[in-house]
């Protein structure tokens, strides 16, 4: 197989070539040319090589792609970390993934959970690109792991995704394609580097063509204008981000000119409403594109640049992935194309990844007999192909900023304050962050309630941020089956 980074193997190879030269990654005033990451990166290859796993603080710098782009050279899986993850979310990705050490910026405070790691601090100021032991050295074989990411399922803990080189590979040129995305192209985000969508999409596509990134470290419409006047040339997005560009483009005619320019406008990991799609295009003259993934698949549809951009799709098989849509029982395929009849999305193709880490019942049900992986999104299809996602199978799964939140998750972590006694977790429509979490608290004592506040940073302090409760409601009792099982759909309605 080919390096994942032609460009960079080549600057590794022949550090006072042309390509070495050229910009690779900006994080505000700090950048890199591909010489310079490729001086800095290798070192830092060679100090982790023969590790077994290295866990990355994920922080949205430079050091965290020098890192990443450090353990691919190095062939030694990275586990990549949200800063913002509290203690028992980071305590349980530590003891499941058992990383030897963890990288992470010198001025990065790192929190007691990663105390016993050995920590490893990345040097983007490091030199001395000739001669390095990794250059020339054989790419790891395709199906070596690359990535391990954490992803929440309905219940549990995050479950690891196994991501192996090949499905990076396969799935970056396949965006590349349905693109037209080159060398040339300027990639502009804020996304948080330790998911699929701000890591292997927003920091990897871009070496992967020989082009360049400039991350904006947090988004905001300011940065995005700036980036797209001076230059850059296609912008990435979960949709709460176009919604904010949506939401601010009345009154800022320089993001509105800003957007006109650039050449793609891609959001994805949760779908964009089409009243914003609608704002964008009435104010840009662009229309935004969407296209399909997941953790453990990586891209799986999108409308393509030379495409038909309809709002409200995701677009086309991408090359090399097999779609299809399923019926209730998860095997027999939906033949229609009539953009009516609803079906599971399920998988197949290079694309996806190996497996869940030490979960191996988790990854046996996640495949049919054939291989195809359930995505437990429903879809429909229109006569000419194009997909639209309708729903998800499950309902114990919310999508809020583009995270994806597992219910169960939240409400083991809402029973572990003391003053609460049932919890049940829902999400609702949001028009910022697509879906908000909602908590449907009994008190231990109806006297005396534990105000939402508190139950936010009660969750955020174990979990993260992003998965602490937006709106707390207080009940008596819980609205039960005959069978005991708490009946989310009636709590929802009430
Ligand atoms: C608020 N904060 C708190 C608390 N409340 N911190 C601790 N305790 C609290 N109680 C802090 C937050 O940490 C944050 O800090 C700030 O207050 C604002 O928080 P929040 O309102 O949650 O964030 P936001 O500014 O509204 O963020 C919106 C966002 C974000 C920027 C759109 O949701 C985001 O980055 N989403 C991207 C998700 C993503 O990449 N998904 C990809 C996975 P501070 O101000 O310091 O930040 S899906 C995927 O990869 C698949 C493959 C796909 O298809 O793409
Ligand atoms: P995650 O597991 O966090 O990677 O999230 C994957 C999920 O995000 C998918 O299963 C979909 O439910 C959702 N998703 C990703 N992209 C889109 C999109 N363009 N439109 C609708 N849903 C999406």
């Amino acid at each position: 197989m080919s390096p994942l980074f032609p460009a960079l193997t080549e600057a590794l190879a022949d550090p006072d070539g042309a390509g070495a030269h050229r910009p690779a990654l900006r994080f505000g005033d700090r950048s890199l040319t591909y010489g310079e990451l490729a001086a800095t990166a290798a070192p830092l290859a060679d100090r982790v090589g023969g590790a077994g796993r290295i866990a990355v603080w994920g922080t949205p710098t430079l050091e965290t792609a020098v890192a990443v782009v450090a353990a691919l050279l190095a062939g030694v899986p990275a586990v990549p970390l949200n800063p913002k993850s509290g203690e028992s979310e980071l305590g349980h990705i530590v003891s499941d993934s058992a990383p030897t050490c963890v990288l992470a910026a010198p001025d990065a405070q790192l929190p007691p959970a990663l105390g016993k790691l050995e920590r490893v601090d990345i040097d983007v100021h490091a030199t001395g690109a000739t001669a390095l032991p990794t250059a020339g050295a054989p790419d790891p074989s395709p199906e070596s792991p690359a990535l391990v990411v954490y992803t929440s399922g309905t219940t549990g803990p995050p479950k690891g995704a196994v991501i192996p080189r090949r499905a990076i590979a396969t799935t970056l040129d396949a965006l590349a394609d349905a693109w037209q995305w080159t060398g040339d192209d300027v990639l502009v985000h804020g996304l948080p580097l330790f998911h699929v969508h701000g890591l292997i999409l927003g920091i990897l596509g871009p070496l992967r063509r020989g082009g360049s990134v400039r991350h904006l470290g947090r988004f905001e419409t300011a940065g995005v204008a700036r980036e797209l006047t001076e230059g850059a040339t296609m912008l990435f997005g979960v949709p709460t981000m176009y919604h904010r560009i949506a939401e601010a483009l009345p009154g800022d005619p320089a993001l509105a000119k800003a957007l006109a320019r650039a050449r793609l406008l891609v959001s994805g990991s949760a779908a964009l409403p089409v009243h914003d799609h609608e704002r964008i295009a009435e104010a840009t003259g662009r229309r935004v594109i969407e296209r399909y993934g997941m953790t453990e698949t990586l891209m799986n549809t999108s409308v393509r640049a030379d495409g038909e951009p309809r709002a409200g799709t995701v677009g086309v098989p991408l090359p090399g992935v097999e779609v299809r849509l399923t019926e209730e029982d998860g095997t027999t395929a939906v033949e229609a194309y009539d953009g009516e009849t609803v079906g599971e999305i399920q998988v197949r193709g290079p694309n996806l990844f190996t497996e869940y880490l030490n979960r191996p019942d988790a990854t046996a049900a996640a495949f049919t007999e054939d291989g195809w992986f359930r995505t437990g999104d429903m879809a429909v299809r229109d006569p000419d192909g194009y997909v639209r996602i309708v729903g998800r199978k499950a309902t114990d799964l919310i999508k809020s900023g583009g995270y994806k939140i597992g219910a169960g998750e939240i409400e083991n972590a809402l029973l572990e304050h003391p003053g609460v006694r049932e919890a049940a977790v829902t999400g609702e429509p949001d028009a910022d962050l697509g879906e908000r979490i909602v908590a449907w608290i009994v008190p231990a004592d109806p006297q005396t309630r534990p105000p939402a506040e508190e139950l936010a940073d009660h969750v955020a302090r174990r979990l993260a941020p992003h998965k602490r409760p937006r709106v707390v409601h207080y009940l008596d009792a819980l609205p039960r089956n005959d069978m005991g099982k708490i009946m989310k759909r009636a709590l929802a309605h009430d």
